[in-house]
C-alpha cells in the first residue's frame, strides 16, 4: 500500500522527521499538527498515513514516537505495541526514531541527515551542558528560533513546509543562510528581548530562598498576556536550580481567576546529581503533574481576593518544598 501523507508535530523534531519520511518514503505531502489535535481526534488521519512525534491514532500506516506518555497510552487502549507499525523507542528525539527503522530497513539516508537528527536530539531533549551552549548561534538553533517566532498558524504551516522540503536536500549549515530564514530568525530575536525585558520586570525570590534557587516570574499583575519562555530567565539568573511561572489563565482574551502554574529545571540543575524533583511538588499539593524536569498545574479560585491570598500561600509551599528536595 502507498503511503500518503506525513502528519507531523508543529516543532523542531516534527520537521526535521518529516523532512527524513520525506527522503526514506518519497513523499512530499506534510501536514504539521498540534499533539492535542490527535488526542481529541480533530485532525484526520488514514491508514495511508506516516505519524511522527505524536500521539498513537487509531488508524496509521506507519508511526513513529518517542514519549513514554504516547506508549503507555496505547497501552491502556489495549494496544500491543509489538505489533504496531512503524517504532517506538524511548530515544531523545522522534528523529532518531526513524533514522534507527531506515537503518533497519536498510534505507539509506544521506549523511546531512544524520547531522540534522543529532542537532535535533540536542533541540528536542534540551540536553545543553551550559546555559552558553544553549544560548550558541549555530545553524539549527537558528532554525529552531526562527520556527519559534510568533506567526499565524497559515504562515507557521507554510514556514514548516519550506524548512521540511529544503533540508531533504541541503544541510542545517545551507538551510538556515535562506532570506526566509533569516527574517524568522530576525523577528525571534525582536520577540526575544521584549521576553528579556518583561522577565526584568516581573522575576523575584522566596525571602526564604537566600541563595536564589528559584527563580519565580509572576505575571499576574499584567492585564494582558504575550508569549513568554521561562527557561530565559536563566540567561540573567544562570546559578539557579529551576523557575516557577505563575500566570492567569485567560478566555477570549480576558483574564480570569484562574491560576496556571509551570515550573522546571534549569541547565545547572539537569547537570548535577540532585533529588529536585517538579512533579513531586506539584503532586503533593495537588496543583498538578509532570516529570522530575518539569511539572504544571492550574488551580481555580472564586474571587481576586482568594486569588490573591492563596497564590502567595502556594508560593511558599512550592518554595519551601524545592528548597528541602
Ligand atoms: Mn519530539
Amino acid at each position: 500500500m502507498p503511503y500518503q501523507t506525513i502528519v507531523t508535530h508543529n516543532d523542531f523534531d516534527g520537521m526535521a522527521s518529516a523532512a527524513l519520511c520525506c527522503v526514506a518514503f518519497g513523499l512530499d505531502r506534510v501536514l504539521y499538527t498540534h499533539p492535542n489535535a490527535v488526542s481529541n481526534a480533530t485532525i484526520a488521519i488514514g491508514e495511508q498515513d506516516i505519524v511522527c512525534d505524536l500521539p498513537c491514532p487509531l488508524s496509521f500506516a506507519l508511526w513513529f514516537d518517542h514519549h513514554e506518555g504516547n506508549l503507555q497510552d496505547v497501552l491502556l487502549r489495549g494496544g500491543d505495541p509489538t505489533s504496531l507499525k512503524g517504532k517506538f523507542l524511548p530515544e531523545k528525539s522522534c528523529a532518531q526514531v526513524i533514522l534507527g527503522y531506515c537503518a533497519e530497513q536498510g534505507l539509506a539516508l544521506p549523511e546531512h541527515l544524520h547531522e540534522l537528527v543529532v542537532a535535533t536530539n540536542i533541540i528536542d531533549s534540551f540536553d545543553y551542558t551550559s546555559v552558553e551552549e544553549w544560548r550558541r548561534e549555530n545553524p539549527a538553533h537558528i532554525l529552531d528560533r526562527a520556527i519559534k517566532a510568533d506567526k499565524d498558524p497559515r504562515r507557521s504551516w507554510q514556514f514548516l513546509k519550506f524548512l521540511t522540503l529544503q533540508l531533504r536536500g541541503h544541510s542545517l549549515a545551507e538551510v538556515a543562510l535562506e532570506q526566509e530564514v533569516q527574517n524568522e530568525y530576525q523577528a525571534y530575536l525582536r520577540e526575544e528581548k521584549l521576553m528579556l525585558e518583561l522577565l526584568r520586570e516581573c522575576v523575584t525570590f522566596h525571602p526564604e530562598d537566600r541563595e536564589h534557587q528559584l527563580v519565580l516570574i509572576d505575571l499576574t499583575r499584567y492585564q494582558r498576556q504575550g508569549p513568554l519562555v521561562k527557561n530565559l530567565a536563566m540567561i540573567d539568573h544562570p546559578e539557579a536550580m529551576a523557575m516557577l511561572l505563575i500566570k492567569n489563565q485567560f478566555q477570549y482574551g480576558i483574564k480570569t481567576t484562574n491560576l496556571i502554574f509551570s515550573m522546571s529545571l534549569s541547565i545547572k540543575a539537569n547537570n548535577l546529581q540532585h533529588s529536585k524533583n517538579c512533579a513531586a511538588i506539584f503532586q503533593e499539593l495537588a496543583l498538578g503533574d509532570g516529570h522530575p524536569g518539569a511539572a504544571g498545574g492550574r488551580r481555580t479560585f472564586s474571587s481576586r481576593v482568594e486569588l490573591e491570598n492563596s497564590k502567595w500561600e502556594i508560593c511558599t509551599a512550592i518554595c519551601k518544598r524545592f528548597l528541602a528536595q
